[in-house]
């Protein structure tokens, strides 16, 4: 019983899309969390008009849920084999993947991640990046760690912990890219951003 993730792309302002499919989708394993999450694609468009789409899936047993990714260089008519972004090897919760494109084609992907608690409730947030120009033959470099304090996404005192914003987001700027997520170190849900240089290589 496959689901697929599809890429709606419109040349006329939105009068009209062209539906095409990305990749098959396997519904998240289970985890040890209560607030909502889904496998929620993300998708980004470069200026050199390559296409790339991030998501949360569940296909990879013994190793939690995952951040995928795949990318097009021909709007979308083909797209590559999906990757795994996050590069741990344990059986952590990888969710909530964000995805911009630099001005250079570098893809930047930033999401949520459980790999520094065991039990695999308290996250962080991780990203990752191509290099500039690598085509289809994409691969993301290590992961980076962004935030420096962890967050438990039961200090939610209004929703006990059912809603941590589905969403993460993430824009790119010359030199920087910026990751933006729900952070639960006050106690309570604050929206966080934090400004990552990314000189090496260069996204201006
Ligand atoms: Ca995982
Ligand atoms: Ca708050």
């Amino acid at each position: 019983m496959g689901n697929t993730l599809l890429l709606g792309r419109s040349t006329d302002k939105g009068a009209s899309y062209q539906t095409t499919s990305v990749s098959s989708v396997t519904p998240l394993q289970a985890r040890p969390t209560a607030y909502r999450a889904t496998v929620y694609p993300a998708a980004a468009a470069g200026a050199d008009g390559s296409l790339v789409v991030a998501w949360a899936d569940g296909r990879n047993a013994g190793h939690g849920n995952d951040i995928l990714a795949s990318r097009s260089l021909n709007n979308g008519a083909s797209w590559s084999a999906p990757l795994v972004v996050n590069s741990d090897s344990g059986a952590a919760d990888q969710l909530m993947p964000a995805v911009t494109v630099g001005s250079d084609g570098a893809v930047t992907v930033a999401w949520l991640d459980t790999r520094n608690d065991p039990a695999r409730v308290n996250y962080d947030v991780y990203m990752a990046r191509t290099t500039p120009g690598a085509g289809l033959g994409f691969s993301f470099g290590t992961n980076q760690r962004v935030t420096s304090v962890a967050s438990n996404p039961n200090n939610d005192p209004q929703l006990q912990g059912s809603l941590i914003g589905d969403y993460f987001a993430i824009g790119a700027g010359a030199g920087l890219v910026y990751p933006v997520w729900t952070d639960t170190r006050n106690n309570n849900e604050d929206i966080y951003l934090a400004p990552v240089s990314v000189s090496s290589p260069p996204n201006n």
